[in-house]
């Protein structure tokens, strides 16, 4: 077994993304697979992995002799029958493990599109929904000395009352598409923390520390070496210690991206984290980054890798579409529409990236669906507690472009809100919607969630999707909240890279006809009032199957600034220069 510096563990079924010092096997690699696409292998009870014992024994499936798929991965990309592929797959491998007396054992998945049932050594152990959020199960006492054999059955099948429902704008790429890692834990460890900045305040933390087992009271110690911080509190019978302290930090920004290397101590556990500190919140119609007001020059980007072709997942995935963003001017990112991987938010971190992850509550939700709230505020308790100490991570989104006519939707999303705020007060919040009236020039945006969240976000593919009523410069705005800053979450238009001509007919997909969309929506963000930032759809062309256009699209949605292979369209231009013009 060897030991890593590596993101880790959590409460009952969740996870804290520390650097901690804990013992892991990475099970990352190959793995054997069966395809399934009748669902047969429930019947045969693939994961009881049965072999024939008698001669006149036979089984109708076997891992021997399977095909291996890359773990983490999508199935799609990697084995070309399974490009549009939604169903079953089967994955299977084994590790070698020596008991220790005292520690504990986690099975832990960073992520599984979509459903996910594990069995361990032929039974079942947990299963699973949704396909962009880490989930855990403890096998300590479960595991054998020696060899062991997970069995992991992936279903990517969409869902009516799933989150994202049956309809969407990207490649459903299903699999084990993230880490999966073994963690070996003392008896007693830390299982959360939480140190961040409190609301509003530039030098004073305010957080927690939580642990688990049979030891919960201990004392505990924080530190921060190069502030020469050192914070000591005890934790009670239940294992837990709030924790308030404040010092000189040097906030984090984009220009300054500051790191502190943060270890948290108990008697029995040790944590390392790299943990930045800056304050984000909405003063009247402004955005306030570290008590100045910023200008959010954003841009969408969904988790893909463009040359590949497949899901993103690793850190060189994150540093290609990060570096791209960077060069376009940005100082956020929108991670749309679901929580993307870990190595996507500490990079963009690290970069000096702001971050804006989203949940996957996406156009057709079944809110009446009596499962869905549920799912939803799971969902977002996963999220939210996976990245509460990325200090990159500032604006929690809830979802994107629902329908107010949906029954239960207000209901369900004003909910939603309130549970985020009370799980994580620091972050601003927001819903993305497109419901406004756009007539005789005049935006009215009205949507009752607004009422609720910190900042309107609004898609609008005015040029595109819906003409122009009037000059764009002479555009008029009906606010329900006049007084909360307004942020243009998506707009543009789909080009392919190379075809050029006529910057006035849609149909032929000309780079010139994107860049007058961007001309004209620039001269439009000159009329919104407590306008806080934008947010081009998107930076890199992606796989999406429903863009069926023979000639222009092929299976991609087209409306990146760049094409699939990297290619800076005119429009790409056009945003740069607006970018690097743009201040606070
Ligand atoms: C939208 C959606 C986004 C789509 C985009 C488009 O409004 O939020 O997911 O992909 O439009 O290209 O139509």
């Amino acid at each position: 077994m060897k030991s890593r510096l590596l993101p880790l563990l959590f409460l009952f079924n969740f996870l804290v993304t520390a650097d901690i010092h804990a013992q892991t096997i990475s099970l990352n690699g190959a793995w054997k697979v069966i395809i399934d696409p009748s669902g047969i292998g429930d019947w045969r009870k693939v994961w009881l992995e049965d072999k024939p014992q008698k001669k006149t024994d036979f089984f109708e499936y076997s891992f021997n002799g399977a095909p291996e798929l890359k773990v983490p991965g999508d199935f799609n990309s990697q084995i070309c029958e399974l490009t549009y592929f939604e169903g079953t797959v089967w994955y299977n491998r084994q590790f070698n493990y020596t008991i220790r007396n005292g520690k504990r054992l986690f099975l832990h998945f960073a992520a599984v599109n979509y459903m996910a049932e594990v069995f361990l050594n032929g039974s079942l152990i947990g299963s699973h929904e949704g396909g962009f959020t880490p989930f855990q199960f403890e096998i300590t006492g479960k595991v054998k000395e020696g060899t062991n054999a997970i069995v992991v059955k992936v279903n990517n099948i969409r869902h009516k009352d799933g989150l994202p429902g049956d309809g969407y704008d990207w490649l459903n790429y299903g699999g084990i598409t993230r880490d999966v890692d073994l963690i070996e834990t003392a008896g007693t460890y830390i299982e959360d923390y939480s140190i961040q900045l409190k609301k509003g305040s530039l030098n004073t933390v305010a957080g927690y520390v939580q642990l688990n087992g049979m030891q919960p009271s201990q004392n505990v110690k924080i530190k921060i070496p190069e502030l020469d911080l050192l914070y000591k509190t005890r934790t009670d019978s239940k294992g837990m210690a709030t924790l308030e302290f404040s010092s000189a930090f040097k906030l984090w920004s984009p220009e300054l991206p500051k790191l502190y290397k943060v270890v948290i101590e108990s008697e029995t556990d040790t944590a390392v984290d790299s943990i930045g500190f800056r304050s984000i919140e909405v003063k009247g119609n402004k955005i306030l980054l570290n008590g100045r007001p910023v200008f959010l020059k954003a841009v969408n980007i969904h988790e893909e890798n463009p040359y590949k072709g497949a899901r993103a997942w690793s850190k060189e995935d994150a540093v290609l579409l990060l570096n791209a963003a960077k060069e376009l001017g940005c100082n956020l990112i929108r991670l749309a529409h679901y929580p993307h991987n870990e190595n996507m938010v500490k990079e963009a971190e690290r970069m000096g990236l702001m971050v804006w992850s989203e949940l996957p509550v996406y156009q057709h939700i079944q809110f009446a669906d009596s499962s869905v709230p549920a799912k939803m505020e799971k969902m977002l308790e996963e999220m939210v507690h996976r990245d509460k100490n990325r200090c990159g991570v500032v604006i929690w989104s809830l979802s994107n472009e629902t329908y107010p006519g949906t029954p239960n939707r207000n209901k369900a999303l004003i909910e939603l809100t309130q549970k985020c705020r009370a799980l994580d007060a620091t972050r601003l919040i927001t819903h993305v919607t497109n419901t406004q009236r756009y007539e005789n020039n005049t935006f009215d945006i009205w949507d009752p969630l607004y009422k609720y969240a910190d900042l309107i976000s609004l898609n609008e593919y005015i040029g595109w999707y819906i003409p122009w009523q009037g000059k764009p410069a002479d555009t008029k705005w009906k606010f329900v909240c006049p007084d909360k800053p307004v942020f243009i979450s998506e707009f543009g238009g789909e080009a392919l890279y190379g075809s050029h001509g006529s910057g006035d007919e849609a149909a032929f997909w000309t780079e010139e006809y994107q860049a007058n969309i961007y001309t004209a929506q620039l001269q439009m963000f000159s009329t919104i009032p407590n306008l806080c930032g934008v947010c081009p759809w998107l930076l890199f062309d992606y796989r999406s199957p429903g863009r069926m256009h023979p000639v222009y699209q092929k299976g991609y949605n087209r409306k990146g600034l760049l094409s699939d292979k990297g290619d800076k369209k005119k429009a790409w231009y056009i945003m740069n220069a607006y970018y690097s013009q743009k201040h606070n």
